[in-house]
This record gives structure tokens, C-alpha cells and sequence, in this order.
């Protein structure tokens, strides 16, 4: 019995230090507006502001990668959207891309 409560709280313990990190991890959205598609090459070429983490701290339009060329379905040129973006092997690369409201 005291191991089965040990254990229980254990889970509680890990599961408390696990979340606030997954909350920690979530960077919040960027705004943008796509200039243009390139499918063929995987890149996309976005209007954006500021993005601290990537030292871009005032907005410009630049090309991205895509990190799954199925993002480059979901929005078309002209269209404002809401992304993330990361470097992934030295190349900043769209990792998240959703139309703005
Ligand atoms: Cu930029």
C-alpha cells in the first residue's frame, strides 16, 4: 500500500514539473503576411514582424523554409497569417502556420 501511494505521488510530482515546461516552450505567434509561394523549392516568402528569438527585432519580408511542404497548402499569397519560426540546421525554417483571423 505505501508503494502504490509512493509511486502515486511521484507521477504527480513529474507530471507538475513536466507542463509548466511544455507551457515555457510554446513561443507566441508571429504575424505575417505572405508575399509569396515557392512549392517547389519549399519555401515560403513572408511580410513579418519582430521576432525576438531569431535576433529580427524589427519587422522586414523575408523567405523562410517550411518545415512540411503541406503548409505551403494551407495558406495562398496575399493571405495574413499567424507563424512560428526556428532554426533547424542553421536554416530558419517555418515550424507552425495558421491564417489570421
Ligand atoms: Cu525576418
Amino acid at each position: 500500500m505505501r508503494k502504490i501511494a509512493l509511486v502515486a505521488a511521484g507521477i504527480l510530482v513529474l507530471s507538475g514539473a513536466v507542463l509548466p515546461k511544455v507551457a515555457v516552450a510554446q513561443s507566441p505567434m508571429v504575424n505575417g503576411q505572405v508575399t509569396k509561394i515557392d512549392e517547389s523549392a519549399g519555401k515560403i516568402t513572408l511580410k513579418h514582424g519582430p521576432i525576438k528569438k531569431l535576433d529580427m527585432n524589427e519587422g522586414m519580408t523575408m523567405v523562410f523554409r517550411v518545415q512540411d511542404p503541406a503548409m505551403l497548402k494551407q495558406v495562398k499569397v496575399g493571405d495574413k497569417v499567424r507563424f512560428d519560426a526556428d532554426r533547424v540546421n542553421g536554416q530558419i525554417t517555418v515550424t507552425k502556420i495558421e491564417k489570421a483571423n
